[in-house]
């Protein structure tokens, strides 16, 4: 069976971190693309020559030309510029609605059987614009943040506990932002909700309710510390775990920015939902049912995701 093809859009922080994990994972051969043309070619050299060391067999090539992204069987989108403190993610979305311009045309001359994951911010606006843009169909261009968002919450869960985060699930709704939705009733702990672990005294609902800030948090404490850039190892290793998933048909069930249309209400927007990801891409969002406190925090996420997308459509009117 031909190897698979995975190639990248954007080979900064996230994209560099990528190549690197599908290399480990031994997911496929990779292409490194960036309008930085050294970027792609110095860092395919460098993690191909990490190989040995490693014990892996990886192809990787770098690139500033689309052609080379011809026939990928996946395609990550982290091209465009990250937010620096003080910045929010919507902060980006003027400078990077034009680079998911450019990116969908490539994806559309070059790879158009491909899925599509999109990571750059403001994510729900950007992976909404990527799918206009790209003309691939809905199923195949999905956005990356609900595993991420989820990644954070269960590691900031799992160390108060004093658990492996091995035995912890998250369940993050809503846009990837201030106003993302983490269920605590559908959260657990080796199956019991956090609901009830607040019950059984095992966590303070104070200590809850401050996880579940940070975890909405959990980019600007980055940003914060690093200065220079936002977060890209948990980023990209959520990314490639939604990657696999399609690629080996693992029909996991993962929070993802999917396009709705009419599923939780909504219709015509990408929005944080569970979804499950098989060979044929977002197969199916499921529809939970929202008791009236999480459905007005998930109204309140679709409306912000609604206003970057009514602004995408001022900025570029062929959308
Ligand atoms: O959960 C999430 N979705 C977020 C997404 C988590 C963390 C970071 N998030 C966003 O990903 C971040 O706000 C940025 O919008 C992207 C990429 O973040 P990264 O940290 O990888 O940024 P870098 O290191 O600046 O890399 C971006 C690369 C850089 O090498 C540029 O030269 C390249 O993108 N770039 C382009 N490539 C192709 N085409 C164009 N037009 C282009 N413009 C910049």
């Amino acid at each position: 069976m031909a190897r698979k093809k995975i190639a990248l859009i954007g080979s900064g922080q996230i994209g560099g971190t990528l190549a690197l994990l599908a290399a480990q994972k031994e997911l496929g051969d990779v292409v490194l693309f960036d309008v930085q043309e050294g970027i792609g070619p110095g860092k395919a050299l460098d993690i191909a020559q990490s190989a040995p060391a490693q014990g892996l067999a990886a192809s990787l090539k770098g690139t500033s030309e689309y052609k080379d992204i011809k026939d990928a069987d996946v395609v990550i989108v982290t091209a465009g510029v990250p937010r620096k403190p003080g910045m929010s993610r919507d902060d980006l979305l003027e400078i990077n609605l034009k680079v998911m311009e450019q990116v969908g045309a490539g994806i559309a001359k070059y790879a158009k059987n491909a899925l599509v994951i999109c990571i750059t911010n403001p994510l729900d606006a950007m992976v909404w614009a990527l799918q206009k843009f790209s003309g691939l169909p809905a199923n195949k261009v999905i956005g990356m943040a609900g595993v991420l968002d989820s990644s954070r919450f269960i590691h900031f869960i799992a160390e108060e506990l004093g658990v492996s985060t091995e035995d912890v699930t998250a369940f993050v709704l809503g846009g990837h932002g201030d106003t993302m939705v983490p269920l605590t009733r559908y959260s657990t702990v080796a199956g019991i909700p956090l609901t009830d672990v607040v019950k059984m005294g095992w966590m303070s609902k104070e200590k809850l309710d401050s996880i579940v800030q940070r975890t909405r948090d959990g980019g600007a404490e980055i940003v914060g510390l690093l200065k220079t850039g936002s977060a890209f190892y948990a980023p990209a290793a959520s990314a490639i775990a939604m990657a696999e998933s399609y690629l080996k048909d693992k029909k996991r069930v993962m929070p993802a920015a999917a396009y709705l249309d009419g599923q939780y209400g909504v219709k015509g927007t990408y929005v944080g939902v569970p979804v499950v990801i098989g060979a044929g891409g977002a197969e199916k969002v499921i529809e939970i049912s929202l008791n009236s406190a999480e459905q007005k925090a998930f109204d309140k996420s679709v409306g912000a995701v609604e206003g970057l997308i009514e602004a995408c459509k001022k900025i570029a009117p062929k959308l």
